[in-house]
């Protein structure tokens, strides 16, 4: 048995799940504790809280007010065999930029805090995914550094009152605070709902990879320099 290795609680107010994230876990099955965290970031604007563990099954709950976003963080829980919970209040009187925003930004943070020192993972990861005519490419690399290359060009300004702007947002406030180099290619599509969920899909499919053990790299740390 050993303890959880990373909670950040960074605003309280879940005291429910500070007991339920302090009791002892067992390993994953492959040697490495069970990587969870929740984190609660609260401004002016938004109240978002996330739990990840990247060790799950791939389910979730999803409720952030914007139903689009909803669909779309399920299919990086599903497709990435993460566990999410998802849960914000935003100020979507103005819009859902915002809100958008700040959850890739709280994601982020848990992953960042789930992932800890990145000792004997594979560091990088990558998958292809098609949806009928779309496919897209996401490569990750958990590097320690932030850096996005997003090449979609979707065929809609808007996906029913979703704007596809913020997929973009979503992207580069997960990237900033996750510390991943992020590389997103839409190849083709020509319906934008689908262009959107093969990046999220692709995006939860890299993810995985990146984050598996890596059985011949005897628990190290996967750099030259020892560090990421
Ligand atoms: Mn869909």
């Amino acid at each position: 048995m050993r303890a959880v290795r990373s909670v950040l609680m960074i605003a309280r107010g879940s005291q429910q799940y500070a007991e339920l994230f302090s009791r002892p876990e067992m390993p994953a099955g492959n040697g490495i504790p069970r990587r969870q965290a929740e984190v609660s970031r609260n401004t002016l604007e938004t109240r978002i809280t996330v739990r990840l563990n990247l060790d799950g099954s791939g389910r979730g709950s999803f409720a952030t007010g914007v139903p689009f976003l909803d669909h779309m963080l399920e299919q990086i829980s599903r497709h990435g065999l993460i566990d999410l919970d998802v849960a914000a209040t935003g100020d979507l009187h103005i819009d859902a930029h915002h809100t958008v925003e700040d959850i890739g930004i709280t994601l982020g943070q848990a992953l960042a805090s789930a992932l800890g020192d990145k000792k004997g993972l594979r560091r990088y990861g990558h998958a292809y995914v098609p949806l009928d005519e779309a496919l897209s490419r996401v490569v990750v690399d958990l590097s320690g550094r932030p850096g996005l290359e997003f090449h979609v060009d979707f065929r809609r300004a808007m996906i029913g009152t979703f704007d596809v702007d913020l997929v973009h947002e979503f992207f580069q406030g997960l990237v900033n605070h996750a510390l991943l180099t992020l590389h997103i290619d839409n190849l083709r599509g020509d319906n934008a709902h689908h262009q959107a969920e093969t990046l999220f899909k692709a995006f939860g499919r890299a993810l995985r990879m990146a984050v598996e053990e890596d059985p011949r790299a005897g628990g190290s740390i996967p750099s030259t320099k020892g560090t990421l």
